[in-house]
């Protein structure tokens, strides 16, 4: 593992970036420390044209004198639930794109020699925070966290914290126009207030090396430049105490070998207490180990030779019609990939709950996790490309202790040019800057049929610079089958290992009809596309794994069709109701049949 040697630079760039807006890198593992939920009922006002700003209804101020008069009010109007997206809670929001203003009172309990901040999951899209009538930090990115110091911002009673909330679409935002998932806007995870001490455990990062099975490698980093700070990492059953210094940094790395190490996998998804503490502060939480590797055509966990049998879901719980938030949400979703017979998940299109994450690590997924970069991006532009690398930092920072993380995903379906190309070289550097024990990965769907050769290729050079190429390929829905299936063969990143990332068509659950005919949208013409692709696979002799897509019908404003689809994209294996589809069982034969 490079343990983030360039972590200085890439922070104190984070630093700048958000310099005069007061957000900051979230601290890592916010569910280990000592907080107090703002979740529940938030007063909300719906703002349109964005005039609550100017007219500073953050203050929410109340008549005094005989002359005054205020146009709003957050009291006696407007609940919402937090965290939730808006689009879900009421008929009107449905297809709403703009400003919401959200606000709440909470109390705290003070404490002299403790530090307060304010921590948010995620805000969908970009937000400015305002506590007690000042503005104190601006967000964007919709599926990442961030937090603002309040320390000194906070009375032990009534604070009044309002959040501007804005979901519209913009050329320079990641996603950009348009994107085939609902554009849910809202506080959509959790609100917490953290408490720590003075100088805290800001960030540390404990994993396998990339290829040695027993060697454990930890980098931890305090929240202060304190040299010369004791600092424990305890796992207790493995019976490890290491007792380290920090630096004049306030970080202290170290590796140890470990012995009878049990190792995380799939079917055994062991995980260890670790235990990080200081003088002043202590974090625990479970670790699971592994080591995952490329050579060849072939991916490796823990050593041996894996066939990676994923699957896609977007964070939404189709029966809700709105966005997963809770662990309950992530129960319901994770359940129905392990019931398919699943060792992984593609997280799509962007970075999913901490629920999400931890329970399919605790449950035997391997991830993929990738930022928005679909379609439509502007690659030309710096800012939207820094606004990406601070995105897919903010991901990596998150989840970079998961050893169920495999795959950082930096790309979906993005076409060849020169700035196309250093977009993405600096979002792989992004990742590697803070850990390159992952493989990394994007997804391409310039497959197409060359008829000299009479084989499948793809021209696009930029995947020498992945780990894992990975394809979107759409045969017998977008594509036409151009040859039988039993004679699709495939002439794809030859001496790397391949996914195919996505395949699938739509199918309206219950609906029966010709086998052979794509506008049928039946379960039957479906399952005839899954069984073909299923045949064609078997003449793609790199392949390493496949992520059907999706898991669950899902919602999508682009889709039209007046009685098959109303809203929804119909590909999901599971319908929007819960049901499964006939291809479901092909699938899951398809797998079980993988050993
Ligand atoms: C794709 C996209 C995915 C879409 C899917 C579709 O290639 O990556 O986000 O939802 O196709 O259904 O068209």
């Amino acid at each position: 593992m490079k343990l983030r040697t360039t972590i200085i630079t890439s922070f104190i760039l984070s630093c700048l970036f958000f310099s005069d807006i007061g957000a900051q890198e979230s601290m890592i593992n916010v569910y280990g420390r000592n907080y107090q939920s703002l979740n529940g009922k938030w007063d909300a006002i719906v703002d349109l044209y964005d005039q609550g700003r100017n007219n500073k209804i953050f203050l929410n101020k109340k008549p005094e004198g005989k002359t005054d008069f205020y146009e709003y009010s957050f009291d006696g109007g407007l609940r919402v639930n937090v965290p939730s997206d808006w689009n879900s809670q009421l008929p009107e929001l449905k297809y709403y794109e703009g400003t919401v203003w959200y606000a709440r009172r909470f109390d705290v309990q003070k404490e002299a020699d403790k530090r307060l901040f304010l921590y948010f999951g995620a805000v969908s899209y970009r937000c400015r925070i305002y506590l007690n009538g000042k503005e104190i930090g601006q967000h964007e990115g919709g599926f990442t966290p961030f937090q603002i110091e309040v320390t000194d911002l906070v009375k032990d009673t009534d604070n009044f914290l309002a959040v501007e909330v804005n979901n519209t679409r913009t050329v320079d935002a990641i996603p950009a126009m348009a994107f085939d998932w609902w554009n849910y806007g809202g506080i959509t995870r959790d609100v917490f207030l953290v408490k720590t001490p003075k100088t805290f455990i800001q960030d540390y990062f404990i994993q396998l090396d990339k290829y040695k099975a027993d060697k454990v490698d930890a980098r931890i980093q305090l929240s202060e430049k304190a040299a010369n700070t004791s600092i424990e990492i305890e796992i207790p059953e493995l019976k490890v105490k290491q007792t380290l210094k920090t630096d004049n940094e306030g970080v202290a790395s170290v590796s140890f070998n470990v012995k009878k190490l049990e190792r995380w996998s799939p079917e055994s998804p062991k995980l260890y207490k670790v235990i990080v503490s200081s003088s002043d502060d202590k974090v625990e939480e479970m670790i699971g180990f592994r080591n995952i590797w490329v050579k060849g055509e072939d991916v490796y966990l823990n050593d041996k030779p894996i066939f990676l049998k994923s699957i896609s879901f977007h964070e939404e719980i189709p029966q809700r019609k709105g966005r997963a938030f809770s662990e309950a949400d992530a129960v319901m979703l994770l359940s129905e990939a392990k019931a398919l017979g699943c060792n992984m998940i593609r997280l799509a299109h962007y970075p999913q709950n901490e629920y999400t994450v931890r329970l399919a690590e605790k449950m035997g997924f391997l991830l993929w996790e990738e930022i928005p970069i679909w379609q439509g991006i502007d690659f030309k532009n710096e800012d939207t490309k820094f606004k990406a690398g601070n995105m897919i930092k903010e991901m990596v920072m998150r989840d970079k202790n998961r050893c169920a993380l495999a795959f950082w995903g930096v790309a979906n379906e993005t076409q060849p040019s020169e700035p196309r190309n250093e977009f993405l070289k600096y979002l792989i550097q992004c990742c590697k800057d803070i850990d390159t024990t992952r493989l990394i990965t994007a997804a391409f769907d310039l497959v197409r049929f060359n008829r000299d050769r009479q084989v499948f290729v793809m021209d696009d050079p930029f995947i020498k610079e992945l780990d894992v190429v990975a394809v979107n390929k759409y045969m017998g829905w977008y594509h036409q089958w151009p040859v039988t299936p039993d004679k699709a063969i495939w002439d794809v990143a030859k001496g790397q290992p391949l996914i195919i990332s996505e395949f699938g068509g739509e199918a309206l659950y219950g609906k029966t009809g010709d086998a052979d005919i794509v506008s049928s949208w039946s379960e039957d013409y479906q399952a005839t596309l899954y069984r073909d692709n299923l045949e064609m696979f078997k003449h793609i002799p790199n392949l390493r794994g496949t992520s059907s897509w999706v898991l669950s019908d899902f919602r999508s404003p682009f889709r039209f069709h007046p009685t098959n689809q109303e809203d929804w994209n119909r590909k999901g294996l599971v319908s929007d109701q819960g049901y499964r589809k006939k291809a479901w069982y092909i699938m899951k034969e398809y797998y079980d049949n993988i050993k």
